[in-house]
């Protein structure tokens, strides 16, 4: 099932009805160890509303409270092969390569919620960076408790000229008004995700595709529970928190993004997120 945040209201999208969860409140219920049982208990005839999915989607918020947005990195080949190369002028390049294979994988802090932008919102690139790209990323929301309660859609925008020019840039290559977007929804699901899931991108240009690429979630090299231990290994997040999972799709070293244009991120199961470059 989906669960929707938006102006107005709480709506759960259940086998192709929705139904409102009357007094809930968003950011409580994205703590819940049960948000699937809790969810469920929402859809029965008396909750049931008349929606039309195009409509709630012009409506939703990013589908966050008080919880921050962490991020893995060079968690898959694409990623590792991409940050090797365009950090080998400045003699960063085998620190990526470490990370690949080391027990300990790369996490940052990517966005507090108050900076993170939802579904046909504007994202940001830089203005002192001209090579930026979007990164299209499975999203998980953790309860306090650790458990992964539910997915989303993640892009985690990226100055590839500022990180490249020195690892140690990297919290301004990835942290600016604008670098992070999520949504539309969370998907809720009573098992994992499947490691078949689809993740696609799509960059259009004045109505051109400048950009396509797909990965899968099994090309990640690492599981999504280690991911989950290694960040809440020494860190509480009372509220839960979101985190990016890395990117396994990076446009070749020519394309950088420009104002105007569209992305386009699909996750399988979950929905397609969309922010144009402001
Ligand atoms: O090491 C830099 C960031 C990597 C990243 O954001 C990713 O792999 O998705
Ligand atoms: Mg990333």
């Amino acid at each position: 099932m989906k669960l929707y945040k938006t102006k107005t209201a709480v709506v759960v999208e259940f086998e192709d009805e929705f139904y409102e969860c009357p007094k809930a409140v968003f950011g409580a219920l994205i703590q819940r160890d049960d948000l699937f049982k809790t969810l469920l208990s929402y859809c029965v005839p008396e909750h049931r509303i008349d929606n039309d999915l195009e409509v709630l989607l012009k409506q939703v918020l990013p589908p966050i409270d008080q919880q921050e947005v962490w991020a893995a990195g060079v968690t898959y080949y694409r990623s590792k092969t991409a940050r090797m190369e365009e950090s080998k002028d400045s003699g960063g390049s085998s620190f990526y390569d470490r990370v690949y294979e080391a027990a300990r994988p790369e996490l940052f802090f990517k966005s507090t919620a108050a900076r993170v932008v939802g579904h046909q919102a504007l994202v940001r690139i830089r203005k002192d960076s001209h090579w930026s790209v979007p990164e299209p990323e499975l999203t998980l929301l953790i309860s306090p408790n650790k458990k992964i309660i539910g997915y989303t859609v993640g892009n985690d925008m990226s100055a590839r000229d500022i990180e490249g020019e020195n690892p140690l840039y990297l919290p301004q290559a990835k942290s600016y008004t604008g670098a992070a977007a999520l949504g539309p929804c969370v998907l809720v699901l009573e098992q994992p995700i499947s490691k078949t899931t689809q993740i696609a991108m799509i960059i259009h240009r004045n109505e051109t595709t400048v950009f396509e690429g797909t990965t899968k979630v099994e090309n990640i090299k690492r599981s999504l529970e280690s991911l989950v231990a290694y960040l809440f290994a020494e860190m509480e997040f009372p509220q839960g928190c979101f985190l990016m999972t890395g990117t396994g799709i990076v446009p070749d070293d020519t394309f950088t993004l420009q104002s105007q244009d569209r992305i386009e991120i699909t996750i399988d199961g979950i929905g397609t997120l969309i922010n144009t470059v402001a």
